[in-house]
Formats: structure tokens, sequence, C-alpha cells
């Protein structure tokens, strides 16, 4: 089978699908330092200051907040860096992902 199916059929529809996006969510404790959390914000997501803190501040007021979106592989690892910093500086802080739609 050939990869691109436009050679022998120019009017089929081409194959290549958008990967499915997952979203990595903040979630919030009552145990982990404000600023701990937007310093890890700003570490693995490459947040300013300024955005770090309206994302955590929209978690600790909701429970959770969507800090942003990838694909599968991005996500998961993004998520267990955070987590993990979290973990190395002994607080509860968890960030989760979940498909989008
Ligand atoms: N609720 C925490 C506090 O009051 C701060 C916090 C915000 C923790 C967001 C986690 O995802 C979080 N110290």
């Amino acid at each position: 089978m050939n990869d691109i199916n436009t050679t022998t059929r120019p009017d089929a529809k081409p194959k290549i699908k958008r990967p499915r996006l997952y979203k990595v969510m903040l979630e919030n404790d009552d145990f982990t330092p404000r600023e701990f959390v937007v310093h890890v914000l700003k570490s693995v997501f490459r947040m300013t200051e300024e955005e770090a803190y309206i994302v955590m501040m929209a978690a600790h007021q909701q429970g959770n907040c969507v800090v942003a979106v990838f694909t599968k592989d991005i996500a998961e690892q993004k998520a267990k860096d955070a987590t993990d910093m979290g973990r190395e500086a002994g607080v509860p802080l968890l960030f989760t992902t979940e498909p989008e739609n």
C-alpha cells in the first residue's frame, strides 16, 4: 500500500490526521506554598511570573485549572516532571493529564 494515497487516487482524502491532544491539569491542595506552584509552572511550562500566578490562583480558587495542551507523550512527561519537582520538595503538588474532548 502506498503511503500517500493521492499518488494513485488524486481525489482521495488525505489520511494524515491531527494527533489527539491532552490537557495538563494543575490540582489544588492545601499544603503547597503558592510561590512554589508559581516556580514549577515557570520552570516546566515556560510561563512568565504573571501567567504562572494567574494559573496558580485559578487552581487555588476552582480546584483545578488547565495549564496547557500537548500531544500525549509531551503532556505526560511534563505532568510527571512538574509533579516530581513537588515530591522532591516534600509537597503534594499534583499535575494530571486528560484527553481534550
Ligand atoms: N492552595 C495552596 C495554598 O493555599 C496553593 C496552591 C495553589 C496549591 C494551586 C496547589 O495547584 C495549586 N497554599
